[in-house]
This record gives structure tokens, C-alpha cells and sequence, in this order.
């Protein structure tokens, strides 16, 4: 039989060479900087690394792509603010090689679709846009001109503005970004779905509802500060590493540490700073004082077992609360108790995986404590209670009034390095009115009130062809979103799919009837335009903006930003109709950033604020303890506790990243922290899980996930042992992506619940 291509993708041929050894507890150390230096030398020319690393997040070079991480405010390392993971993201983009007539003269798209993720991607850099017409096998260049057109006339043929989709991914720009949204708004809709969707969404919706604003309310200053940091449902040595170097600084000053997950990530238990030679030699700090391994999906209940002891305390001693903040700065405290009455410890305890022990070691580094700071990311987001997982957490700290003070508060850690920024300039598919609003009086156009599509939606609408253009402003749509199979015909049934990239991707190879791959320049590149070199912005996981400005020269000559790329789309298609002179943007940024001033709230002098060298900090109300809720108060909430079955032989599934992965693009086939070598296609389990099912280390399986009547497999997986709860599981994304259901996802939030898949597993 044959096979499609996306099945053949989703069960390749053959197995890589899968070694595995005893997982590591530190991170970092001369290991990760060898690790670094030769995954740069491998692709990049040493001028190139050495010029880079030496710009990496310092005031005015360039911000990493890596992740949202923000840094610090005064002194920065001159050993480069940067860490292993972030020299593999400049790496990755600043390769040697690119890809251009040749390439696809010599690769037809169904060829490449066979490939992995890995193979895909080190193809090399996009070198100009190309062009797949319908029914040809293979992509063909294209002028840019013509591509505009190409994308106008596909536009302009709707009915409906509400039948195209243009999705964003985090690392665009602020300039790119507002200008993008307001075009999408300007041709008529809010069909602005992107990867915040299925990232921190679940963050905002809780955080805006109980605090008044859906970001995080600490600064980098407060971690050093805090009694009492708390890292739920994170993996820093590998996403974040240089959190790190705060966690430990916050150590030096006294704080404890609390990790709450249930694998022992390396970077949680101990971390060697690559930055203090003394430490590289003397091995590294202890960070966790607790590590507690909860089951997964049990956070809910472990904060409610945790409230449930702080009540007892506080109504036998009366200390434990913070009764003056409760008073003056919040609402809901009353029937928030009443509700917390009704729940049993034990079963809470119970529910959440944690031993009685471990639990009571967390709890004495809290009772006491005033200063607590909780840090969390996908872990608590990608769960069908994932919104219930943040209000629970904020309800700790609004007890303790740890909100709005030094040292205290709350820490969604962002992902991609621009994701917050994108939502703050008008990436959003829900914008709120008063944003709408502004627009409308800056341009003189009325933006459609309708809510647009989230990223499931859009999924669902393409499927039913209800939605016929998909445009992606960078990302990989096909392999970041869940159900790969019903997805990948979701696209098939545009009429056009158009992705702004720098690097191939199964995205430009799953597609519609006509595709074009549109190649723009990359964080690392300079960028010329008529009134010369182009700074940029971005905002940091703590809301701080600041520029960023490449410092290579372009891979290839046909590259366009994507500030341009999106001026002259929106040109074709608007022309005649707009009220916005389109391409002037394009020559000088600038002149966006005077637009955005004047439209988005915080950015008053925004071009004179830029030239600070560390940026200047958004108004955030959670930090002053201006809660800009309905309340007009900090909301208690009420959450119930999940109820979380498993059928006898299921196994809860977590879709994690490896150590050498920015989630779609696959830097290797290791994952050094887990003591897993040249393979991906892994599945960690509890040996008491595998002996009930006679499995042996690295025997094959399959994995199938049934959920409301459909069945959905994935094929050749290994198992791997480890030390993970029992009746858990975790596999990579985007391999098992083929397994999450669409219609699994957080309430109120709709981020796929890609922490929480229930799975079976088969012996092959
Ligand atoms: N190098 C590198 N850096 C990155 C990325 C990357 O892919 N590579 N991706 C970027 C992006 S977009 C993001 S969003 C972030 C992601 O950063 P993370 O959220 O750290 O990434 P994940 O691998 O998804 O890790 C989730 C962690 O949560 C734990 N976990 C899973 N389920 C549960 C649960 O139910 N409860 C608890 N308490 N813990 C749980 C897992 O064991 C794992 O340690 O990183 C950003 N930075
Ligand atoms: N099962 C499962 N699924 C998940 C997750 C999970 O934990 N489990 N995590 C989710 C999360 S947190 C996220 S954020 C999403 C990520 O979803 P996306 O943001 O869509 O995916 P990425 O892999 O980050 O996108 C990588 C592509 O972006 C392009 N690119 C890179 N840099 C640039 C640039 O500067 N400009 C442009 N235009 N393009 C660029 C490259 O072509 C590259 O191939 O995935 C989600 N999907
Ligand atoms: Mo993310």
C-alpha cells in the first residue's frame, strides 16, 4: 500500500541509533559550552559565531531567538549573555548554506515531505521565494512581485474576509507585527490566530481575569529577592537557562527554591554556571531545596492541599495570611474559603501524586514566608484545566499578599522571544474594544468587533472549507498545532497556503492547492532600507522593550524583512481602497514606531524610550497593585478539582521538548539532560508501567489515543524507563502531535491540551 506522505513522516522507515545512560542532575557546566561551540562551528563560518556571540542580548546588538528570557537591567556578562540553547537558536538561522532553484529543481515536495523535521531543517536558509502551482510536484521561483500579486488576487477572490487565516508565530518584530494586525484588520477581519494560542494563553485569560492584566507581574530584580521561588511545570535548564543564573542569585540572597514537576529536569536539581569559571570548577549550585515529583494534571490539586494546610495554620495562629492586603486589595475571599472548606486534604493530596513528606518539606519553605514568587510555562498551560491550574496559583498568592510587592509575584515564563510583544502591539483574534478603538481613530477605518479564529478554529474551518487562504508570518503551523492527520487535510483544502520564513519547513511542504514560500532575513541580519540600517523592538517575558539590530550580512541578496514583505501585501491587496500609505513604512521603521505610540497604551515617546540602552518596562497595574479587573480588585477564584480518570490500561501522555529542539526545528538527536542519544521517537515510562505490560528497555511500540470515539495512532516508538510517576508518560513534540485531539483543549483558552493526552501502548 502506499503511503502518504504525512504517514510516511509520521512513521519513518527506519530507527535512528538510540543509546541511552543514567540522566544527569546538573546542567550546564564545560559540557554545554562544548556542546555550543560545536553545534556552531558545524554550520556556521567561526567569524560569524565569534561576531555574533559577542552581540548576543547585549544593549544594542541583537535579542536571541531562543527564547523570552529577559536580561539583566545593568552589568551583563562580557562573557556574552547567552547560553547553549540560544547559540544552537543563532546557529540554526545563521547557517552557511541555502536552499534555493536548485534545491527544489532536485527535491520534489513530496520527497521532501518523507523527510524528518531534522532533515528538513538542515536543509539550509530560504534564498528566494518560490512559488508551487497547483497539481506541479515541485516549487518553482517566482518574482517578488509576483508573489504579491499571487497572494492579492487569492485575497481578493473571497467572498468573505473572514475565509482567510493569518496566523503569527512569536518571533515576529513590533513593527512587523502592528503592521501586520493592522492590515489584517483593515482587509476586514480578526482571523489572527498564532502560537500564544497554544502557548500561554491559558496564562492570560486567568492572569486578566483574577489581576487585571494577562502578563506576569515580577521584574528580574524581584527574583533576585523573593523568599520563596516556586517552578511549576517548567524545564529552565533546557528552555530558559539563563533563569538559572537568577535562581541561583535569588539562593546567594537567602530564597529557596521549590520545583514541582514530574520529571527531575536536570537544571532543576543543580546547575553549573557557564559563566563563573570558579563554579565550572567546583561543580555547581544545589538549586531545588524541594523537588516535588507530582503526577501529571495534579497541580490543581496539590495548590489546593497546599491552601487547605496555610487555612489550618492561619485559623489555629492567625499569622499565615496577609489579612491587610486581603482586605484592601481584594474580592471573593469569603466564598473563595467557603469553597476550600468543602475540599478533603487527603484526597487532594491524593490526587496530586505527592508524597506526604515531600509535601510537608514545601509547605514549612512557604508558611512562614511573605515573599513568593511562582514561575511556570507549558506544564500548567497545555491541560483541558490548564486556566484552573493559574487561578489556583494566584489564590496562594493573594493569601500571602505576595502581589505587587518586591520580591513577589507572578511568572508565566514566556517562549518565543517576541510572543508577549506580538499580543501587545495587536496580535490577537480577541483584541479588546478600547484597542480597537484607537485604531479606528488613527486611521479612520472601523475594525470588525468579531472575534476572529484561534488557532483550533482556524483549524476546523479550514477543514470545512470555510476558511480558504492560510498566511503564517513565520512559524510551522502543521507541525506546532495537534491531530497532524486532520490538520494537514485542514490545509490541503486551501486554496493557497503562504508561509514568511527563513528556514524550510514541513509547513511549506503540507500545503494548499498553491503554495509560496516567502524567504525573509533572520534576527541576526542587518537590514537596510532606503533611509538606511533598521533597528527593531521586542518585549521581554517581564515587559521590557528594547531594540534589537542584526549584525551579519544577509544569507542571500532576495531576502525582504518582514516589515517589507507585509507592506507590499498589504499594497497589492488594499490598493485602491486603503487609507494607509503602505510601502512608506518600509523605509523607515521609525515611522511605524510613532504609529504605535499613538495607537497601544504604554508606548508614549516610544522612538526617544528605545535609546535607552536596557529599554524602558511597559505599566503593568498587578505591580503597583492597580487591579484592572471587573472587581477593580485582585478576584479570588473558585476551581474545581479535576476529575481525572484513566481507563485500566491508559498512561497520561506529556508531549515535552528535548534538549536539542526550538519546538518545531530539531537541532539533534540527543537529549544529553535525559541521557538520550540519536533517537527521538521515544517514549518515557514508569518501569513498574512497562514490567504490567512485559516491556523491555527500547522495545517497539505504537501509541494510540481514543477520545470521544476516535481513534488516533502514532507507529515505532521506543520505550525508554525513567523516573517518572506512575500511570505518566512523556514522548517529544511535535512526533506524538498525531495523537493530541483537537477538541482537547483548556477551557475558556482553547490551548490544545498537549500536557495531557490519554494514550495506550501496544507492543509491536
Ligand atoms: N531550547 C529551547 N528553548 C525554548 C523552546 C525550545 O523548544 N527549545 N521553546 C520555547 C517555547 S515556545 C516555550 S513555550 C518554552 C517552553 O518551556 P517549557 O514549558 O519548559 O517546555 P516543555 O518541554 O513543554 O516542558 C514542560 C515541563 O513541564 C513539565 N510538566 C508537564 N506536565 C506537567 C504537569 O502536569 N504538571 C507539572 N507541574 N509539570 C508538568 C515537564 O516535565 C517539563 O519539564 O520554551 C521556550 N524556549
Ligand atoms: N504537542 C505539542 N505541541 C506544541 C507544543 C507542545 O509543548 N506540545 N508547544 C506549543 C508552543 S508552546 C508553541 S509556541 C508552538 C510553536 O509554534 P510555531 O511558532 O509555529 O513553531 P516554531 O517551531 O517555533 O517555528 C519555526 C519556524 O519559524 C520560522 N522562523 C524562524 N525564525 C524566523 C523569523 O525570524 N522570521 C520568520 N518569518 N520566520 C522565522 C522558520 O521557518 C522555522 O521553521 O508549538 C506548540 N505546539
Ligand atoms: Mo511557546
Amino acid at each position: 500500500m502506499s503511503r502518504s506522505p504525512i504517514d510516511k513522516a509520521l512513521t519513518p522507515e527506519r530507527f535512528e541509533n538510540l543509546k541511552t545512560v543514567a540522566p544527569q542532575e546538573n546542567s550546564v557546566g564545560f559540557k554545554s559550552i562544548a556542546a555550543a561551540v560545536g553545534q556552531a562551528s558545524k554550520y556556521m563560518n567561526p567569524t560569524n559565531a565569534l561576531r555574533l556571540a559577542k552581540k548576543m542580548n547585549q544593549k544594542g546588538g541583537f535579542d536571541c531567538p531562543g527564547c523570552a528570557w529577559p536580561d539583566p537591567d545593568d552589568e551583563r556578562s562580557s562573557l556574552g549573555e547567552f547560553c547553549e540553547n540560544g547559540i544552537k537558536a543563532i546557529a540554526e538561522e545563521a547557517q552557511n548554506r541555502t536552499i534555493g532553484v536548485d534545491f527544489f529543481e532536485k527535491h520534489s515536495v513530496n520527497e521532501l515531505a518523507s523527510w524528518t523535521d531534522f532533515k528538513i531543517g538542515k536543509s539550509g536558509r530560504l534564498a528566494q521565494p518560490m512559488f508551487l502551482a497547483e497539481g506541479a510536484a515541485h516549487y518553482q521561483p517566482i518574482k517578488w512581485e509576483a508573489a504579491f500579486k499571487k497572494v492579492s488576487a487569492h485575497l481578493k477572490a473571497l467572498s468573505n474576509p473572514d475565509e482567510a487565516v493569518f496566523y503569527t508565530s512569536g518571533r515576529t518584530t513590533n513593527e512587523a507585527a502592528f503592521l501586520y494586525q493592522l492590515f489584517v484588520r483593515e482587509f476586514g477581519t480578526s482571523n489572527l490566530p498564532d502560537c500564544s494560542n497554544m502557548c500561554h494563553e491559558a496564562s492570560g485569560k486567568a492572569l486578566s481575569e483574577t489581576l487585571g492584566i494577562g502578563k506576569g507581574s515580577v521584574t528580574l530584580d524581584d527574583l533576585y529577592k523573593a523568599e520563596v521561588v516556586m517552578v511549576v511545570g517548567q524545564n529552565p535548564g533546557t528552555n530558559h537557562p539563563r533563569m538559572l543564573s537568577a535562581l541561583e542569585k535569588c539562593k546567594k540572597n537567602g530564597g529557596k527554591i521549590i520545583a514541582v514537576n514530574p520529571l527531575p529536569e536536570a537544571g532543576l536539581i543543580k546547575f553549573t554556571n557557564p559563566q563563573n569559571p570558579m563554579k565550572l570548577l567546583t561543580g555547581g549550585t544545589q538549586i531545588s531545596d524541594v523537588f516535588v515529583p507530582i503526577t501529571i494534571n495534579g497541580d490543581v490539586a496539590f495548590f489546593k492541599a497546599l491552601l487547605l494546610k496555610l487555612l489550618e495554620k492561619e485559623e489555629a495562629h492567625g499569622n499565615v495570611f496577609d489579612k491587610d492586603f486581603i482586605k484592601d486589595f481584594t474580592s471573593g475571599f469569603n466564598e473563595f474559603i467557603s469553597d476550600l472548606k468543602t475540599h478533603s486534604f487527603d484526597e487532594c493530596l491524593k490526587a496530586s501524586g505527592v508524597r506526604k513528606e515531600v509535601f510537608n518539606e514545601a509547605f514549612e519553605l512557604i508558611l512562614t514566608k511573605k515573599k513568593i514568587i511562582i514561575c511556570w510555562a507549558m506544564g500548567l498551560t497545555q491541560h483541558e484545566n490548564a486556566v484552573d491550574n493559574i487561578r489556583e496559583l494566584v489564590n496562594l498568592l493573594l493569601l500571602k499578599g505576595s502581589i505587587g510587592k518586591e520580591g513577589a509575584g507572578t511568572c508565566p515564563v514566556r517562549g518565543h522571544s517576541n510572543v508577549q510583544g506580538d499580543r501587545t502591539v495587536g496580535i490577537w483574534e480577541a483584541a479588546p474594544q478600547a484597542f480597537l478603538d484607537n485604531i479606528e481613530a488613527k486611521y479612520g477605518f472601523k475594525p470588525t468587533a468579531k472575534h476572529g479564529y484561534t488557532v483550533i478554529d482556524a483549524i476546523k474551518a479550514m477543514y470545512k472549507k470555510k476558511a480558504k487562504v492560510f498566511f503564517g508570518l513565520g512559524g510551522n503551523f502543521i507541525s506546532a498545532v495537534p491531530d497532524t492527520r486532520y490538520s494537514a487535510q485542514a490545509l490541503a483544502n486551501c486554496s493557497l497556503t503562504v508561509h514568511v520564513s527563513t528556514k524550510l519547513n514541513r509547513s511549506h511542504l503540507v500545503t494548499g492547492k498553491e503554495a509560496l514560500i516567502l524567504p525573509c532575513l533572520g534576527r541576526t541580519e542587518k537590514d537596510y532600507q532606503r533611509s538606511g540600517l533598521q533597528v527593531q523592538s521586542v518585549e521581554n517575558s517581564m515587559g521590557v522593550v528594547h531594540t534589537t539590530k542584526g549584525v551579519l550580512n544577509p544569507c542571500s541578496k532576495d531576502l525582504l524583512s518582514e516589515v517589507a514583505v507585509v507592506c507590499h501585501v498589504a499594497n497589492a491587496t488594499l490598493q485602491g481602497r486603503s487609507k494607509i500609505d503602505w510601502l512608506r513604512y518600509q523605509d523607515d521603521y521609525n515611522l511605524v514606531r510613532e504609529d504605535i505610540a499613538e495607537v497601544v497604551d504604554g508606548f508614549d515617546d516610544y522612538n526617544t524610550k528605545l535609546n535607552r540602552p536596557s529599554g524602558f518596562y511597559l505599566p503593568n497595574g498587578a505591580r503597583i497593585r492597580e487591579f484592572k479587573t471587573k472587581t477593580g480588585k485582585a478576584n479570588f477564584s473558585i476551581n474545581k478539582l479535576p476529575e481525572w480518570r484513566l481507563k485500566e490500561d491508559e498512561l497520561v501522555m506529556m508531549t515535552i521538548r528535548s534538549h536539542d529542539q526550538f519546538n518545531t526545528t530539531i537541532y539533534g538527536l540527543d537529549d544529553r539532560y535525559r541521557g538520550v542519544y540519536g533517537e527521538r521517537r521515544i517514549i518515557f515510562m514508569n518501569r513498574e508501567d512497562m514490567k504490567l505490560r512485559s516491556l523491555k528497555e527500547h522495545d517497539v511500540v505504537n501509541l494510540r489515543s481514543e477520545y470521544n470515539a476516535t481513534i488516533r495512532e502514532v507507529h515505532n516508538f521506543k520505550v525508554v524507563g525513567y523516573d517518572i510517576p506512575k500511570n505518566c508518560c512523556a514522548t517529544y513534540f511535535p512526533e506524538t502531535n498525531a495523537l493530541v485531539p483537537l477538541d482537547s483543549f483548556a477551557h475558556t483558552a482553547k490551548t490544545p491540551a498537549s500536557k495531557s493526552v490519554k494514550i495506550t501502548v501496544e507492543k509491536v
